[in-house]
């Protein structure tokens, strides 16, 4: 009998070993776990950190490599620089940022009628139907405009309270071109339309276009602002007829048979240049498994001047 407690006792004993054993190893486990969490934490923090600092560095020597512009011209674009860290990279690539319409200029003095013609002219090169091009250019107006005078098929404030979500114009020029979503009528597809050929700067001046850089897909932005007469197709063509080494001067363009046709009067020269107005850097930095992205444009149309105009960081 006695044999059989001693047994039991043996096997209770034994039991509660097991137990505190699997006990043990699960809270092992479970701080393990908690341990390789932390450290990858750490990590992606450490990560994150290095980014923070190699972004702000390319910031501090990203204007330098945009004056080389200057003396590369266009041998400085698209070409990516590699810059080594010390878990990563930054690959660097310029791009002129002259050619797109400033919608900003849309807020000019004495309701910027000349500006307002040309966008009407961009939405319809860009295959948007004529009514629609007027609406869209008035309520594009209307949001950088100072007042709240709504033009003929405008937009100001008393249309956006009517929205589900209320919310007012902003009666003040552009900071970002993603404020373009918020005004009426400016839908996924018209954007997906015109969204190569816009930008905002800083102020109501439209840059000239630099020739040396248009591309085919900035046809409607050549027709829009260089003649009221112009073709989309004429565009087209003239950037298509660009020689290998680059027009050199304006007047080499200008001797084209489609655009020396066009009469003096309905032509703006002004609005052509061969040198860029604006540069754009884009750089990719790669630390360790993070990765960010960051582009910056530079205003760059005083000579030896870089002014920082416009930081986007992240998915666009
Ligand atoms: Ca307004």
């Amino acid at each position: 009998m006695r044999d059989v407690f001693q047994s039991k006792e043996r096997g209770a004993a034994l039991l509660s070993i097991l137990m505190i054993v699997a006990v043990m190893s699960i809270a092992a486990l479970a701080a393990v776990e908690s341990l390789g969490r932390s450290i990858a934490l750490a990590r992606l923090s450490d990560e994150r950190s290095q980014i923070m600092w190699a972004a702000r560095s390319t910031e501090a020597v990203a204007s330098q490599s945009v004056l080389q512009v200057e003396t590369l011209g266009t041998q400085a674009f698209g070409k990516p620089t590699v810059f080594p860290l010390d878990r990563g990279t930054i690959i660097a690539t310029l791009s002129d940022a002259s050619n797109c319409f400033n919608l900003n200029s849309l807020g000019g003095d004495a309701g910027a009628p000349a500006a307002h013609e040309a966008y009407k002219r961009l939405l319809l090169h860009s295959g948007i139907l004529p009514g629609d091009a007027q609406r869209l250019a008035d309520t594009a107006a209307d949001w950088i405009d100072g007042d709240e005078e709504t033009r003929a098929y405008g937009a100001e404030a008393e249309a956006y309270r009517r929205q589900p979500v209320p919310y007012r114009t902003s009666n003040r020029l552009m900071e970002n071109i993603s404020e373009l979503r918020a005004v009426e009528g400016y839908t996924p597809e018209i954007l997906r339309r015109i969204s190569e050929n816009v930008c905002v700067r800083p102020d109501t001046n439209q840059t000239a276009l630099n020739i040396e850089t248009l591309k085919q897909s900035n046809a409607a932005l050549l027709a829009a602002l260089f003649s009221e007469v112009m073709t989309l197709e004429e565009a087209e063509g003239a950037i298509r007829g660009r020689p290998v080494s680059g027009w050199g001067a304006i007047d080499a363009f200008l001797g084209l048979d489609t655009i020396s046709r066009i009469a003096p009067e309905s032509r703006n020269d002004a609005i052509l240049g061969v040198r860029s107005g604006y540069v754009r850097l884009d750089a990719n930095i790669n630390v360790g498994s993070t990765r960010e992205r960051i582009a910056l444009v530079y205003k760059t149309d005083a000579p030896g001047t870089a002014v920082l105009v416009e930081r986007r960081v992240g998915a666009f």
